[in-house]
């Protein structure tokens, strides 16, 4: 695999202990990356866009599914359950996205030319914060784009444990296929699916302090659990792809997900438009 960057260059790359733990368990776990300033610069940003402070498309701010059912009284960021496509508008998103600490891992598993396919924010409030159903990202990617393996990033701004609802991987799920995934019933994220197949005495909790990074597989099993703490569990994901992949054409009027570049010099024709800058917010986004 052309990496066109020597290891040497690429301060952060795979050591091989995490090479073999990527291809036996399909996830591997750094910590510190990022430092608690760095975050702070996300976490202000996403409570800015939530308290208007700060434009962004109202249609990509979901708040959490409790409150939508008026279940429970919430305002502001603890009524809150994610902001998507964060670094498709703002530059602080973007570079986050493109920085190497997370992307030179990247380049040892799918080669130098990266595509970003979709950034996330997620805030899940003390009490509230409802936990993800187990699920394969590959699932909802595979409907977009024509590729092989995509890696996701789930880098923690808040410690993340098992009170606050950390995530939980079933190790080595990366090797079954993408399952089948179902709707699922009741006071859930509308957008939840849930692969039935996957069995909760196969999980692990992945616990990680602020700043610490999951790298993994997108044919991984993950889910996480609700939130019983008191304390906020923020994460920032985001997912990338080989500039190889082939966007799969959709019928006139669906939406596409803008994606953006990362790192590299080639991509295939059959995904554009790429973007290299955030977008501009219409008033139609
Ligand atoms: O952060 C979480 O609680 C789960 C996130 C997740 O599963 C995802 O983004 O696919």
């Amino acid at each position: 695999m052309g990496k066109n960057t020597s290891p040497l260059e690429r301060k952060f790359a795979l050591t091989p202990d995490e090479q073999s733990s990527w291809e036996e368990n399909g996830y591997i776990v750094r910590y510190d990356v990022f430092t608690e300033e760095e975050n702070d610069i996300l976490r202000r940003i996403a409570d800015d866009i939530v308290d208007g402070k700060r434009p962004f498309p109202t249609e990509k701010i979901q708040q959490n599914a409790l409150v939508i059912d008026g279940k429970v009284e919430a305002s502001g960021i603890h009524a809150m359950h994610k902001i998507y496509h964060v670094s498709c508008y703002c530059p602080e998103f973007l570079a986050r996205v493109r920085d190497r600490r997370l992307t030179d891992p990247i380049v040892d598993l799918i080669g130098p030319n990266l595509l970003s396919q979709g950034n996330l924010y997620i805030w899940k409030a003390p009490t509230i914060g409802l936990g993800f159903p187990w699920h394969q990202d590959k699932w909802y990617f595979n409907w977009q784009y024509k590729t092989d393996m995509t890696v996701g990033t789930w880098t923690a701004i808040d410690a993340a444990d098992v009170d606050n609802g950390c995530l939980y991987v079933i190790p080595g799920s990366h090797k079954y296929g993408v399952l089948d995934h179902e709707d699922l019933e009741g006071s859930q994220q509308a957008e939840f699916k849930v692969a039935r197949d996957a069995k909760d005495e196969d999980g692990v909790p992945v616990e990680v302090p602020a700043g610490g990074v999951v790298w993994f597989n997108n044919q991984l099993l993950h889910k996480s659990t609700h939130n019983h703490s008191d304390r906020f569990r923020r994460c920032n994901v985001a997912h990338y792809m080989s500039a190889n992949a082939e966007r799969v054409l959709k019928k006139q009027g669906q939406n596409v997900n803008p994606v953006m570049w990362v790192r590299g010099d080639a991509y295939s024709e059959k995904m554009e438009p790429i973007y290299r800058d955030v977008l501009p917010i219409s008033e139609s986004d």
